[in-house]
């Protein structure tokens, strides 16, 4: 029997990378090899970057978690987890998002308010003594580079500051700052992406009272590569919405080293979507200025305005 280890949909390197570092380190915690990774779908240009550049394998698709036994790392609400999932037997989650996670029996919950899931993975390596790969703390170090836009973002800790600077060495990586402009110039490289791929690479949904919320972000250290493609983007937006009866489906091109954010929506009400983020939006696009993180300056702003 398998415990399936999975991050969320549209799976990100954060969510991929803690699927197989922590199924990794739950095997050698429990001397086993029950804990198997898995995603949630396709995986995206970063995370196709890393996982070839330090030679680790793609983990098996769970096209349904029905009936399975699972661990979900990186995501905690059933919205954003992997089809069936209500129908899983939920062992244990770890994870640094907002929780609204409930369920029948007790189980472990480990939670931090860090920047990345591969940081509290990490710290649970070191506090059990147990030895990371030289190959391993790469992937975990590339995802917790990735997670905190190479510690820039405002949702980076200190933990996660130490994170990188002990799993680089690990890693025997020298230039950590190197790596993450790597990892970014991976996901700017969008020229052979469809625009539905470009909106799935890191896209979640948010099951909010005024309805369902599908949020994209798009972290680029070249966001001229998406100029000219903002019409392209809104009608498979507009599909999007209509298709699986979205209330809002919003994308955020955040520019890293800009630090800021064309944003494009389609919404049953934009006026609401203006006023909780402060914009003006033109032909259904904007860009905003400051804007970088989707987990600490959109979601709770949206949670407060459309959940009440
Ligand atoms: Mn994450």
């Amino acid at each position: 029997m398998s415990i399936y280890v999975i991050g969320h949909k549209s799976p990100d390197l954060d969510s991929v990378a803690a699927a197989i570092s922590y199924a990794n380190y739950k095997n050698k915690l429990e001397n086993t090899n029950i804990y198997t990774p898995a995603v949630a779908g396709e995986i995206n240009l970063a995370t196709k970057f890393a996982l070839d550049k330090f030679n680790i394998d793609k983990p098996e698709i769970l096209e349904n978690a029905s009936g399975k036994s699972v661990i979900m790392v990186d995501h905690n609400e059933f919205a954003q987890a992997a089809c069936g999932i209500e129908e899983a037997k939920i062992i244990e989650v770890l994870d640094h998002h907002k929780v609204v996670f409930s369920y029948s029996d007790p189980i472990n919950i480990t939670v931090r308010a860090w920047g990345s899931s591969n940081s509290i993975i990490y710290y649970l390596y070191k506090e059990q003594n147990i030895k990371i790969e030289k190959n391993m703390a790469a992937l975990m170090l590339s995802a917790v580079l990735d997670d905190t836009v190479i510690t820039k973002s405002p949702t980076c800790t200190e933990k996660d500051k130490e994170a990188i600077t002990e799993l680089a060495n690990i890693a025997e990586i020298t230039d950590w700052q190197a790596l993450g402009i790597e990892i970014f110039k991976a996901k700017s490289n969008i020229k052979d992406s469809s625009a539905l791929d470009i909106i799935k690479s890191d896209y979640k949904d948010f099951d909010f009272k005024a309805g369902k919320f599908g949020i994209g972000q798009v972290e680029t250290v070249d966001s001229g590569e998406f100029e000219g493609r903002e019409v392209e983007l809104l009608k498979e937006i507009k599909k999007l919405k209509e298709d699986d009866n979205y209330h809002t489906v919003i994308l955020f091109i955040t520019d890293i080293l800009k630090q800021g954010s064309v944003i494009l929506a389609v919404s049953d009400e934009p006026k609401r979507v203006e006023n909780a983020l402060e914009i003006k939006f033109k032909n259904n696009q904007t860009y905003k200025e400051g804007l970088l993180s989707r987990k600490k300056q959109v979601t709770p702003i949206f949670t407060k305005e459309f959940d009440k």
